[in-house]
């Protein structure tokens, strides 16, 4: 049996939820296929975020891994093409560090592709109903220091581990709070994390196809 390792955000930013851990949680000990999904929610923080995901990784000793985070401004399941080596923060993070234009990893190359079947995600998702697009721009703030860093871990340490990440809207009531913000029911978003991790399951390399990107 394969173990899955999917993981999501504490709330950040004055919310008191994080839609990327309501939507994760309830995979927790789900059978998808032929694998066990294990979840963990990591801290809104650069550095501790990394540390708490590699003895997570260690400890699980997963075949995949999918880091999952909130992005309140986009109204689709954006699946992340790439990571750069970059921390350039908006807002302070959670234990109020505010980097700026420093690197995730001293001396790492400037970015990473995600590992995962990212147009595949894309289409199966879309066939189903769910708005969803390929990103070509994870950010510069705790999502993209996660999600390069588990590409840098990984590359290092368990190549033929397969990662990437995937950022979600709001849930209905984070956007009732703001006049013009697009949210997706966070039912919605669990079923598309589940088609993401049955076809990162199926596609052991991605398929060619046009058009899974509106940016
Ligand atoms: N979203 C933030 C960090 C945590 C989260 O859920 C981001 O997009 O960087």
């Amino acid at each position: 049996m394969k173990t899955i390792l999917v993981t999501a955000f504490e709330p950040f930013g004055g919310e008191t939820l994080n839609s990327s851990w309501e939507a994760v949680r309830p995979l927790q000990g789900c059978q998808i296929a032929e694998a066990n999904i294990e979840v963990c929610q990591l801290p809104c923080v650069f550095d501790t975020s990394l540390k708490h995901l590699y003895a997570t990784i260690e400890h699980v000793k997963p075949e995949i891994v999918i880091a999952v985070g909130e992005a309140g401004n986009r109204s689709n399941i954006s699946v992340e093409r790439v990571a750069i080596n970059i921390n350039d923060a908006r807002i302070p993070d959670n234990a109020g560090k505010q980097p700026v234009d420093t690197p995730v990893i001293i001396g790492g190359p400037t970015a990473y592709f995600a590992t995962l079947p990212i147009k595949a995600i894309v289409d199966e998702l879309k066939r189903v109903g769910i708005p969803a697009k390929v990103s070509q721009t994870a950010g510069t703030f705790v999502c993209n220091h996660v999600m390069y860093g588990l590409l840098h871990y990984l590359t290092q340490h368990a190549p033929a581990v397969r990662s990437g990440f995937i950022h979600v809207p709001y849930l209905p009531e984070q956007a009732t709070k703001y006049s013009d913000a697009p949210s997706m029911a966070v039912e919605m978003i669990t079923v598309a994390l589940k088609i993401a991790i049955e076809s990162a399951l199926r596609n052991e390399n991605d398929i060619a196809i046009a058009g899974g990107t509106t940016n």
